[in-house]
């Protein structure tokens, strides 16, 4: 009693003074860089409200609108046939010389192409599509829109994939940080054979599924075929790489970078799981199997690891290696096949789902996967600079540790690190952990 009438003069007074109690809200991601998506699959259009942005950037339109491409319905014969250019509108946030003032990037795409004739009348006897947001949407707020899913369907997407193609590019000038995302399994059929150093997002499109591995891509297509041509789906798994990543990004405990990622992955619509390095496979091996040994590398002196079971992150703060993260998707809601559900007034009924979708997620779930991991690297570098880099280390060279990672090198050189370094030297120090 005395907790509920506490909590109701907070509220009270939480209205009178204005202050904002709408805490829920969860379309926001990010906290230096950071975006808010609205709109709904069928209504007027979706997009981004973009704020953070560094000034004095250039973007063009053309630079989103490759992202928004790779992400669009249409493309081919495996995704969705609903036929949307995604053509991208910047609103606000860049001079007339395209380059970013510091405000807010406002960017809208209309929704073309809905029918939402597809779907039925928003009254009593709508059903609830099986493993759809249709019940828990009507559960939280007794309200829905509902053609096209709303906003759980994955037009939602567009406002995170345009601002992630601003992230991309500011990354990319930070310190040549490239994302890269493939379909590394659909169902069983699993590739292991793509090289993260060297892969490229050629080799990624260079078919519709979006498998650098083309003898993998081939059995992957066949499959989601012939799933395809009986009404129903399939699900997999996206492999997504980011290289040139610093050592240095991530918090200590609630904001490790790999909990930030999971966090942005998992938002992501028909996401079920997420790994960072060995993931769940590494719980097979013993810790000497798994541990990462370091060693010097002795073209640039840099602290480097033989292997890289951790996915680049340690103690949630990346370690300069390749940020290695797997996303596990279901397959998709939509099938059109018949199934047991319910209508909203309590009735038990058979769906079976018209209009387009898509019969395996996977192809499209690229870019989206791409966008989130690249927002989140953003939001870490700008906090990051804020914090750690705002005042440079400038202890002498002897006092700061060697630097660590693919794109770390050792002031002096290879040579200073020759002349110092005592190989076969075992050392033992005491431990005493929790
Ligand atoms: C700015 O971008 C738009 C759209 O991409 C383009 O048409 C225009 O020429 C650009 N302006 C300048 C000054 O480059
Ligand atoms: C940068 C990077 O990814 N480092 C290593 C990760 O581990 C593989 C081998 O498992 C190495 O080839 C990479 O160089």
């Amino acid at each position: 009693m005395k907790f509920i009438a506490t909590s109701l003069l907070l509220l009270e007074a939480a209205s009178s003074l204005s202050i904002p109690m709408s805490m829920g809200v969860g379309n926001s991601f990010g906290r230096t860089f950071r975006i808010s998506t609205w709109g709904e699959s069928h209504g007027g259009g979706v997009g981004v409200v973009l704020d953070g942005c560094p000034p004095r950037l250039e973007i063009t339109r053309e630079e989103i609108q490759k992202d928004l491409d790779r992400r669009r319905p249409g493309q081919s014969r495996i995704t969705t046939p609903r036929n949307e250019a995604d053509a991208v509108e910047i609103l606000s946030g860049l001079n007339p010389e395209n380059i970013t003032i510091g405000t807010p990037i406002a960017m809208l795409v209309r929704n073309k192409d809905q029918r939402s004739t597809d779907y039925l009348d928003n009254d009593m006897k709508v059903a609830y599509r099986p493993s759809h947001a249709d019940a828990t949407y009507d559960a939280k707020y007794g309200v829905r829109a509902i053609a096209g899913g709303g906003r759980s369907s994955a037009r939602e997407t567009i406002g995170r994939v345009a601002a992630g193609a601003i992230a991309r590019k500011i990354l990319h000038k930070y310190n040549g940080i490239e994302i890269l995302g493939y379909v590394s399994k659909v169902q069983d059929i699993e590739t292991k054979n793509v090289d993260h150093d060297t892969f490229t997002v050629e080799d990624v499109d260079k078919n519709i599924v979006r498998c650098p591995d083309e003898e993998v891509a081939e059995k992957m297509l066949e499959r989601i075929d012939e799933i395809r041509t009986t009404g129903n789906s399939i699900g997999g798994v996206v492999t997504c790489i980011a290289r040139n990543v610093p050592a240095g990004l991530g918090g200590p405990v609630f904001d490790k970078l790999e909990a930030d990622l999971a966090k942005a992955c998992m938002s992501i619509p028909a996401a079920k799981g997420f790994e960072v390095g060995s993931g769940f496979e590494g719980t097979l091996l013993s810790g000497k199997e798994h541990n990462d040994e370091f060693y010097i590398d002795p073209e640039t002196g840099a602290t480097r690891t033989k292997t890289n079971r951790s996915g680049g992150i340690q103690g949630g703060i990346s370690n300069g290696e390749n940020i290695v993260i797997k996303v596990a998707f279901k397959p998709t809601s939509t099938i059109g096949q018949k199934q047991g559900t319910v209508t909203r007034d309590g009735q038990e009924v058979e769906l079976r789902g018209k209009g387009r979708h898509d019969p395996c997620v996977l192809p499209r779930a690229i870019p989206m996967v791409e966008a989130m991991v690249a927002l989140t690297l953003v939001d870490h570098v700008m906090m990051q600079v804020a914090q750690c880099e705002l005042f440079p280390n400038e202890a002498p060279m002897e006092l700061q540790p060697n630097p660590m990672g693919t794109t770390a090198h050792r002031e002096g050189g290879p040579a200073v690190f020759a002349a110092e370094s005592k190989p076969d030297k075992a050392v033992s120090q005491r431990v005493d952990e929790e």
